[in-house]
């Protein structure tokens, strides 16, 4: 097949584009790349969010990573380190002027903040607290931490948190793209995207590993499987490019059992199978399960359960690392005892779950199947689409509706593809628009649509679709109507 994506970029394109990123807001100056080596690798290995993974997957054990940010360093600080206790692994959600390079705006919610004395921010502006804030954080807190976000264009972000201790970075060109944002090309957010992925590559060059996590879920609401994978691979395959060699792959939870844990399966091997296709051997991968994405119920109690039912899925499928949502999910950011209570609930539910058999039973190696089928039909396009530059043939795919997330606000995306949920609650196409999926496949998804059909007494049509995207806030997983 050759070598499928875009050439690593050269290090005299990097270090003059680098020069530029770090002179487009001040907190850029503070940014010593030598110094960020030397703190990367003077952190003790119980801090190295690579390490960690390491060990996990290693001993088949599942790693809980809340979502977690504030306005202010001191009341951020305090955050991570009460959720401490409870988690393997930290996050650091980013706020939402920061995610769109808005540091005026972020800079005015710090003041605003300090001035009210609690966060107005719905995340931790790590620009604007500089290198020097960072650095605080980072060596207030006993566990490896991340940074999660969604930003098309996170090359300073990058700069300031990597140079500052965290060790692992979240998102890609097209996830937090296509999700995220309306008017961004594609070109745009992957060229962006490639430039962290060098700097990652570029820490590695100088001995420093650091994890890079592509933003599995995309929009979180009935993404069939293949296609969060499709953008899984393709983003995985950018990033090794570029020399990074720490992966976690990611999937968001459908809801259904079955399919759930034979997409958590299907994507590690899918992923192998495509990485060591383009002659790719040194790397190390992980995988993450993203609890419920979509809507949830206001019930405490029931949102618990659907944190428990992610729970589940995730450790029967023996995933590295499970991203846990919060009884507070359908009101807004959660507290630190909503976290904790997320957190407990998932811990509680792994452990009852890990002590368990782990063998697969037959319907999950079919519906595994099926979504291989799936992610090499579309992957097959996207290498004729590229020719040789996996880069552009995904910028093509997505331009043809080759590639099409459902419910996505982007531009760049077609729309057409639409999904709906079928007698078990599986996420099943309705309307493929232009994804190349084979005969075989499509008819596969309309026998099991019709199944439910008929068990309903009514046509599928985008009404149901809307009744399963409400359902789960509504007590159920499938939008049945009401009898
Ligand atoms: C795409 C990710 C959305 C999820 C949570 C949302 C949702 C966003 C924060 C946060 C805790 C924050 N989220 N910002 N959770 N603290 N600052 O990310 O609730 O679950």
């Amino acid at each position: 097949m050759g070598k499928p994506f875009t050439p690593r970029l050269s290090d005299d394109v990097f270090l003059a584009e680098r020069a530029e990123v770090l002179q487009s807001f001040p907190a850029g100056a503070a940014v010593d790349f030598e110094v960020g080596v030397e703190r990367q690798k003077a952190l003790p290995l119980s801090k190295k969010f690579s390490h960690v993974l390491a060990e996990a997957h290693a001993n088949q054990q599942t790693l809980l990573q809340p979502r977690a940010g504030v306005a202010l360093l001191e009341e951020h600080t305090a955050l991570m380190q009460g959720l401490t206790p409870h988690c393997d692994v930290l996050p650091t959600t980013i706020d939402a002027y920061t995610r769109l390079n808005r540091y005026g705006d972020a800079q005015a919610g710090i003041d605003k903040s300090k001035a009210a004395g609690t966060s107005l921010l719905n995340g931790f502006p790590a620009v604007n607290h500089g290198v020097e804030g960072c650095v605080r954080l980072v060596d207030a807190v006993e566990k490896p931490i991340q940074v999660r976000h969604g930003t098309p264009d996170a090359r300073l972000l990058g700069e300031v948190t990597l140079s500052a201790g965290f060790s692992s970075y979240e998102g890609g060109g097209i996830s937090y793209n296509i999700p995220y944002a309306k008017k961004v090309t594609l070109e745009d957010s992957i060229r962006h995207w490639r430039y962290c992925d060098r700097l990652v590559g570029h820490y590695e060059d100088h001995g420093v590993r650091i994890n890079r996590e592509p933003f599995g879920p995309l929009t979180g609401t009935l993404v069939p499987p293949f296609i969060s994978h499709v953008v899984a691979i393709v983003e995985g395959l950018l990033a090794l490019e570029q020399g990074v060699k720490c992966l976690t792959l990611g999937y968001g939870q459908a809801g259904n059992l079955v399919q759930d844990v034979a997409a958590m399966r299907s994507l590690r091997s899918l992923a192998d199978h495509y990485f060591k296709s383009a002659g790719f051997e040194d790397y190390a991968l992980s995988t993450v399960f993203h609890q419920w994405m979509g809507g949830f119920p206001e019930d405490e109690a029931q949102a618990t359960a659907v944190i428990c039912l992610g729970a589940m899925a995730a450790k029967k499928a023996r995933v590295t690392k499970i991203i846990v949502k919060t009884p507070h999910e359908a009101s807004g950011v959660p507290t630190l005892a909503a976290n904790i209570a997320g957190l407990k609930a998932t811990r509680q539910m792994v452990n009852m779950i890990g002590d368990q058999n782990a063998a697969d039973t037959s319907d999950i190696a079919q519906e595994a199947a099926l979504i291989e089928a799936e992610v090499h039909a579309v992957m097959r396009q996207i290498f004729q689409l590229g020719q040789g530059d996996v880069a552009r043939g995904v910028v093509a795919a997505f331009k043809q509706g080759v590639m099409d997330v459902p419910f996505a606000p982007a531009l760049a995306n077609a729309g057409k593809l639409t999904p709906v949920r079928d007698n078990f609650g599986a996420v099943r196409i309705f309307d493929v628009g232009n994804v190349p999926l084979p005969d075989d496949v499509l008819t596969f998804h309309r026998d099991k649509i019709s199944e439910r059909s008929v068990a309903e007494g009514r046509e599928a049509s985008f009404d149901m679709v809307v009744d399963d995207v409400r359902a789960i806030s509504a007590s159920k997983l499938i939008g049945r109507p009401a009898a």
